[in-house]
């Protein structure tokens, strides 16, 4: 094996805001910028805490944000958490994600996750999905979060692979911002046509997983 493609999770593979998404009737209004605020906030207490030298693990900072857009937004019912929770540890997958994956492998290249999800919360999140890696890595394991190398290099002693043979698949333009500071080759999935930030460009800018083969072919 002379190559890896490897994802973030949480809006690369699963969609993050499938858990409101379930619960939008109940959650009213301001669902939508509670959502928000919600995923805005977890990744906040990853990079501050990370700043700081300080690790909590990324559940107990996802509850930590949920009670943060609750507090923020007092139109949504607080008896919605056990349930906004539960959702999260099985969100759904992207539809392109199976397949994407499935023929990535089939092509023979190693496929994998490195997510600042705990091993909990991934577990639960591949076996919901139902979806097939070689291998699902958590920073947990390095008390350190994206986009600090440690976490990135997590892969490379992994697979006992060089940086520039991994691609790294991402939505979020900061992660792949660390991943290609990394070495890695990156492909950003901008599912929401956002601007380009950071620099320099990605090696790859997709609107959806289904243009990874073509990408490496
Ligand atoms: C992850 C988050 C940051 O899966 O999306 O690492």
């Amino acid at each position: 094996m002379s190559r890896a493609f490897v994802f973030d999770a949480y809006g690369t593979l699963f969609a993050v805001h499938a858990s409101i998404g379930r619960h939008r009737a109940a959650a009213g209004p301001d669902a939508d910028r509670f959502s928000d605020m919600w995923r805005s906030k977890q990744l906040e207490y990853t990079w501050t805490l990370t700043l700081a030298g300080r690790y909590d693990d990324f559940w107990t900072l996802t509850e930590r944000a949920l009670d943060f857009a609750f507090a923020r937004f007092s139109s949504v019912d607080k008896a919605l958490k056990p349930k906004l929770l539960e959702a999260y540890l099985a969100l759904d997958a992207f539809p392109d994600a199976r397949t994407a994956l499935h023929d990535l492998k089939a092509r023979g290249d190693a496929t994998a996750i490195l997510s600042n999800g705990s091993p909990k919360m991934l577990a639960a999140a591949v076996a919901a999905a139902k979806i097939d890696l070689d291998a699902v890595l958590s920073v947990d394991r390095v008390r350190i979060y994206k986009p600090r190398p440690e976490a990135y290099a997590l892969v490379t002693d992994h697979f006992r692979l060089a940086p520039a043979q991994v691609v790294f698949v991402s939505s979020n333009r900061w992660d792949v911002m660390g991943a290609a500071t990394f070495g890695f080759r990156t492909a950003w999935i901008n599912r929401a046509s956002m601007p380009e930030e950071y620099g320099p460009a990605p090696h790859a800018v997709l609107t959806d997983l289904r243009g990874l083969m073509a990408l490496a072919g």
